[in-house]
C-alpha cells in the first residue's frame, strides 16, 4: 500500500473535473487501497480521487466512529435531495480551515461499488455532508469556494504562505 500526495489549495489541480471510470480492473482497485490508507493516516473521513491528482469519478467516505466501515463510490450521481443543513466543513486539501457550509439534508446517490456493482444509497446528516463535499471535488470544487471572496482570498494567502513553506523545507 502506498501513502498518496494530497494536493494543496489553491493547485490548479483541484479544479479538474473528473471523467467518468469505464471500467473497476486493478488499477482502479489498487487506487482505492492507497487512497484509503491515505484517508485513514490523515485522518480524515472521506477522500476524492481529485485530491490524489487522479482526475476520476472516484470518492472514498468512512463516517464510522471505528473508522472501520469505508464506503467507496465510482461515478457517483445525486439522483434525489430535500432539506438543508448547516455543517463546519474542514478539508484535507485546505488543513487548519474549517467553515460553515449549508447542503442538502437528505441525498440519495447511486454509484458504481468497489466491484463495479451498482448500489443506491439514501444519506443524511454527516455522511449525506461528506458525500457532497467530495462529490464537488469531482467537479473541481473547493468547499472554500461557498465563502464571501474576501474569506476565500484570506484563506488562500494563507494557503499560499502554508505551501511555500512546505516547499521550502522538503529539500
Ligand atoms: O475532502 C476532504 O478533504 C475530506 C474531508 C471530508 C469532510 C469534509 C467536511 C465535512 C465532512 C467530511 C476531511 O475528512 S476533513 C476532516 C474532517 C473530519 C471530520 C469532520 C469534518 C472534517
Ligand atoms: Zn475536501
Amino acid at each position: 500500500m502506498t501513502q498518496l500526495v494530497i494536493l494543496n489549495y489553491p493547485d490548479a489541480r483541484l479544479h479538474t473535473i473528473a471523467k467518468p471510470i469505464k471500467t473497476v480492473n486493478a488499477d482502479i482497485q489498487r487506487l482505492i487501497t492507497d487512497m484509503s490508507e491515505t484517508m485513514y493516516a490523515a485522518p480524515g473521513i472521506g477522500l476524492a480521487a481529485t485530491q490524489v491528482d487522479e482526475h476520476i469519478q472516484l470518492i472514498l467516505v468512512d463516517t464510522s466512529k471505528e473508522q472501520n466501515d469505508l464506503q467507496v463510490f465510482i461515478n457517483p450521481k445525486i439522483t434525489a435531495k430535500n432539506g438543508l443543513q448547516d455543517y463546519e466543513e474542514g478539508c484535507l486539501s485546505v488543513p487548519g480551515v474549517y467553515e460553515t457550509v449549508t447542503r442538502a439534508e437528505n441525498i440519495t446517490v447511486e454509484a458504481l461499488d468497489a466491484n463495479g456493482k451498482a448500489f443506491k444509497l439514501k444519506a443524511d446528516g454527516l455522511l449525506a455532508v461528506c458525500i457532497q463535499h467530495e462529490m464537488d471535488h469531482l467537479l473541481g470544487k473547493v468547499f472554500v469556494e461557498y465563502l464571501s471572496p474576501l474569506k476565500r482570498n484570506r484563506i488562500k494567502s494563507k494557503m499560499l504562505k502554508h505551501n511555500r513553506g512546505i516547499t521550502r523545507n522538503s529539500y
